[in-house]
């Protein structure tokens, strides 16, 4: 049955299960629209919380139910059954039937390009079969596949196989979420891999027939991943064999099934000449993060769904770290802190606003977010910043310990620390429960040779709380005198007060502060610095990350004075730009992240806080004049640039080569402004690789001049699904303000846009969103195709309209007009007669 009316689930009322599980049997009979799941489960009374034994179950048609072989006919209630059993151990015997040729949610067990996989996090497998389906009810799997495909696969160690079908079993206890199974023609790039302890693991990427050249940087991954683990996590693997799937149809990035991650293809798949550098990066990330998702997750996993941070946060932080480890680790850092602000920050500064550890959610899936995923990473650096390198090590070593094998909360995850290393961390706490980025305002005196900083913190009001208590803020520190030579390392000071000073005694002068080294919280840092100042930081910051921060501010501060007060860009941004370029002894890949200007939603929502209504087409006509000028200026340095950083030979997607084409590219981009484009078409024709053919491509567009370079390309690729979803995406998101909306509705209409393939949808309508000022040209356009394409997907695949909804998140920055209209546009999905509970509650909570 059916949900009548959406509820909404408390943390609060969390009780455990009244029946665990001590073993579990499936049988799949595969057919497209007929499969049988025959499950076979052995129940036990929890005499700690006695309660009706209720399983869930959604769209199963039963055929048959037994309880130790006798035939009972459970009770359908809400969202599953229930049924009277024996008070005592019993073994639960049910066949159901249901449909994955039907299954167009991507949720279940579903068809995608006629390869059966399955997607349970994060309840799905109620659509699979009878279960108690929460994330405290672990147990071990048995599972039998019987199909025509060659190869069926679940879970855990292959346990048997014969024509036509195959058995796992996979002996670790886990929750129903972890549960996978795939069956296709597929085809495996195998290698192997023996951890340090001597278990030999084979390892498989399964893929269509066409795709087994773009397997090799993905199995790289996993077995640097797996080494990583070992040596910084004391982690090691735990099954013979540790299986990946492609699959073409996928709601998100990935999903660390146990033993059989499945994954995107756009997640895992690359070639150089398909394959943007950025890809490859991502890729190694997401193969890592599943990976290491094996024990943060799997071996220990979550009590409920609202500790969904507890796995995703600290995950999070140990990908990064793991990025950190294997390329740059100010660079990973720079683009990490790029993310937060642009997805979280804007999250946690809107309608959408939520603890890292929810309170209440009417529909779970709406809550794989930034703020549970990248600010719940920062939650545990800001940890290990606080008790050291070597407390975190211990506390991690503790909490493998004391909680393998048991579903967890946050308060457990506390407990290790607190236990590790004696300190009280209730007020640290609050990070978890309070939500909105907190504002950090920075003041500061001199007298005496003693340099007082002065600093209060206010975090402001977000839906359902008002009022804000004080956390606790590691604020990293370096004090640089005039000469430029650092006369005070990092220091970490840790805030605890709304107010709090710290004095530094002994200064021969007054210093320059370096403030939140390393972006040491997620906070915005408010100090009314002058251009000089950041200027200086700029140029003599030991500090790689504020000195990038430094070269953002004073581009952001140049921008906004061009949007609010029509000032010229400036020329002292501009010169210091130039100098940083001309510096050799920097990373090129910190040379070309300083080259992009701010995005124009992150200088909308700045402007907002400074009390001024953003104008998206002022801002987008502000970039383009910063960039106009800094290629007029900067252009022989570019030119320079350009030819030195091409990298000879072989394409290779190591760090130190991407970096290079990164600066490389950055400044074709800027050039093409003033060659007309003739290098980036030099450059579209010659590439071979990807990442210099998008980028020329890309130019091209920009400048105008792109139609036949994107026929052409649409010519080779047409036949690579990924490369294709790049050719989607590209004009909407680089299209011109008015043209924005009648690009993507013209793409729209193309006979290759398979809106019910999420990358395609989202290639499309995700880069229109993308294109701020496109989005929001003042004739509503975008917003009207927006909800229209919202509207006809909700009730297709509910997940990925919802969280397509949140493109509208940041409406109430905007003028009236403008607002009205997204009004209209969110009004008109609201009023959509059977609108899903997934777009529903995102729609409510946006319009506010
Ligand atoms: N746990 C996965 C992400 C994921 C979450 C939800 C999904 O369906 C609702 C699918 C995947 C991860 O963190 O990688
Ligand atoms: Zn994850």
């Amino acid at each position: 049955m059916r949900d009548p009316a959406p509820k909404t689930i408390y943390l609060a009322d969390y009780t455990p299960p009244a029946y665990w599980v001590d073993d579990v049997h499936l049988t799949f009979r595969l057919a497209p629209s007929s499969t049988r799941v025959v499950s076979r489960i052995l129940f036990r009374p929890n005499p700690d919380a006695p309660g009706p034994f209720f399983l869930h179950g959604e769209a199963l048609t039963t055929i048959s139910v037994r309880i130790d072989g006798q035939p009972v006919s459970p009770t359908p209630v809400e969202g599953g059954i229930v049924c009277d059993v024996p008070d005592r151990p019993f073994t639960w015997e049910a066949e159901v039937e249901i449909d994955p040729q039907a299954n167009t949610a991507l949720e279940g067990l579903y068809l995608s390009g006629g390869m059966y996989c399955t997607q349970c996090e994060a309840e799905g497998f109620r659509k699979i079969t009878y279960y108690p389906d929460r994330p405290d009810v672990m147990a071990p799997f048995t599972v039998r596949i019987e199909g025509d495909a060659p190869v069926l696969l679940s879970n855990g160690n292959p346990s048997g196989s014969g024509p036509g079908w195959s058995e796992w079993h996979d002996p670790w206890p886990k929750p129903a979420y972890l549960f996978a199974l795939v069956a296709g023609n597929l085809v495996a790039h195998r290698d192997r891999f023996t951890t340090r302890s001597g278990r030999d693991v084979e390892l498989a990427i399964w893929v269509r027939e066409g795709d087994l050249h773009k397997c090799a940087f993905g199995m790289d991954a996993l077995k640097r991943s797996m080494v990583w683990d070992e040596r910084v996590y004391g982690r090691e693997y735990d099954l013979d064999v540790f299986n990946i799937v492609a699959v073409d149809d996928f709601n998100m990035g990935a999903m660390e099934n146990k033993g059989l991650n499945i994954f995107n293809a756009s997640a895992v798949l690359a070639s150089p000449d398909t394959a943007t550098d950025a890809n490859f990066e991502r890729i190694e990330s997401i193969i890592a993060h599943e990976y290491f998702h094996n024990w943060t997750g799997n071996r220990i996993t979550c009590r409920d769904w609202f500790q969904l941070c507890l796995k995703e946060g600290l995950t999070v932080f140990r990908d990064q770290q793991f990025s950190a480890d294997e390329r740059s680790a100010p660079v990973k850092r720079i683009d990490d802190v790029l993310a937060l602000r642009g997805r979280q920050f804007r999250e946690d500064n809107g309608p959408l606003a939520h603890p890292v550890r929810p309170e209440s959610f009417v529909e779970i899936n709406n809550f794989y977010t930034a703020t549970v995923y990248e600010k719940g990473a920062e939650l545990i650096g800001m940890l290990r910043r606080l008790v050291g390198a070597q407390a975190y090590d211990r506390a991690l070593q503790l909490y493998f310990e004391r909680h393998d094998g048991q579903a967890c909360t946050i308060e457990d995850w506390i407990a290790v620390f607190e236990d590790t290393t004696g300190r009280d961390l209730r007020q640290f706490k609050r990070w978890y429960s309070q939500a909105g980025t907190p504002r950090l305002d920075v003041t500061d005196s001199f007298e005496d040779g003693r340099y007082t900083l002065h600093f209060r913190q206010h975090t402001p009001p977000t839906p359902g709380q008002p009022d804000k208590d004080p956390l606790v803020i590691p604020v990293a520190v370096g004090l640089l005198a005039p000469s430029g030579e650092e006369v005070v390392s990092t220091t970490l000071l840790e805030m605890t007060e709304a107010e709090q000073s710290f004095a530094f005694d002994g200064l021969s002068a007054r210093p320059v502060p370096s403030l939140l080294r390393g972006f040491s919280a997620p906070v915005i840092l408010t100090r009314s610095a002058d251009n000089a100042e950041r200027a200086f930081l700029l140029a003599h910051d030991t500090d790689p990350f504020n000195r990038w921060e430094a070269g953002r501010a004073l581009a952001k501060d140049a921008l906004m004075r061009m949007v609010t007060d029509g000032a010229a860009p400036d020329a002292a941004f501009i010169e210091a730009l130039g100098l940083l370029l001309d510096d050799d002894s920097l990373d090129p890949a910190f040379r070309a992240l300083a080259l992009h200007l701010p995005g124009q939603d992150d200088l909308a929502q700045s402007l907002f806080d400074a009390g001024v209504t953003p104008d998206p087409g002022a801002i987008h006509a502000a970039c383009e004049a910063m960039a106009d000028a800094m290629a007029e200026v900067l252009e022989q340095r570019l030119a320079t640039i350009y030819d030195a950083m091409q990298v000879p030979g072989p394409y290779s997607p190591d760090a130190s080569a991407a970096g290079r084409r990164a600066l490389a590219n950055g400044a074709l981009s800027l050039l093409s402004r003033r060659d007309g484009a003739a290098r980036a078409a030099t450059q579209f024709a010659a590439a071979d690789n990807m990442t210099q053919q998008l980028a020329g491509l890309a130019a091209l567009v920009r400048r105008g001049r792109g139609e036949d370079a994107l026929a052409a390309f649409y010519d080779q690729w047409r036949g690579d699904r990924l490369v294709l979803d790049k050719w989607f995406g590209l004009q909407p998101g680089l299209a011109q303000p008015q043209d924005a909306a009648d690009v993507a509705t013209r793409l729209t209409a193309h006979p290759d846009f398979d809106w019910k393939n999420p990358n395609r949808f989202r290639a499309v309508l995700g880069a229109l969103a993308a294109n701020a000022a496109g989005f929001h040209h003042p004739s509503g356009a975008a917003y009207t195709l927006m909800a229209d394409w919202l509207i006809r997907l909700d009730p297709v695949n509910p997940q990925t309209a919802a969280r397509m909804t949140t493109v509208f998140e940041t409406w109430r920055r905007y003028d009236a007009d403008r607002q009205a209209l997204i009004a209209d546009a969110l009004e008109r999905i609201a009023a959509t007669p059977g609108l899903s509970r997934d777009t529903g509650e995102m729609v409510n909570r946006i319009r506010g």
